[in-house]
């Protein structure tokens, strides 16, 4: 388990094979400083590891655990009925995924009092500035990193704007 010293979010999974999806959340989170846990926490293969994951984690600090799972994807439903705190929820295309529609739907349909805050398939990385944007309602710095972020992704849409604009009068001029 990779951990930073005081960790307030935790990123779990149910497989190292999902690791490849899950560690765009932790690139977000280092991006914000804000100090996170990685680890494996299967529903199916470890039950009694995902109890104890889930039922101590305010006491050991965490404010928010985002969960990524494949398939029959029962991990962050099972995580959110077993905490207070926000669950945010990342469906995978797995091994065992049918097509990815099976996990979107296990963690997106949780019944009424017991949500997962879900994001599109593969959506680590929103998973991540969702986190982000929830410490950044009460942390200045990660509030002023955010809006920094959101600043630079509208200056590299003009950008592309301004390349495009120039790119076409060009071809045009040449025909
Ligand atoms: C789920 O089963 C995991 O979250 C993973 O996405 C999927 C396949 O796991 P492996 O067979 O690759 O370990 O529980």
């Amino acid at each position: 388990m990779e951990k930073a010293e005081n960790p307030i979010v935790g990123i779990i999974m149910g497989s190292d094979s999902d690791l490849k999806i899950m560690e765009a959340a932790a690139e977000v989170l280092k991006q914000f400083e804000i100090p996170y846990e990685i680890t494996i926490v299967s529903a199916h293969r470890t039950p009694l590891r995902m109890v104890e994951y889930a039922s101590s984690a305010i006491e050991r600090g965490l404010k928010i655990i985002i969960a990524g799972a494949g398939g029959a994807a029962n991990l962050p439903g099972m995580i959110a009925s077993l905490t207070i705190i926000p669950v945010i929820g990342v469906p995978i295309k797995s091994s065992n995924s049918i097509d990815g529609w099976d996990s979107v739907l296990s963690i997106l349909q949780m019944p009424g009092g017991v949500p997962v805050a879900t994001v599109a398939l593969g959506g680590a990385k929103n998973a991540g500035i969702i986190a982000a944007q929830i410490i950044g309602t009460s942390d200045k710095k990660v509030a002023e990193k955010l809006s920094h972020y959101k600043q630079q992704l509208e200056k590299s849409v003009l950008e592309k704007v301004n390349t495009i604009a120039a790119d076409w009068q060009n071809n045009f001029d040449s025909k």
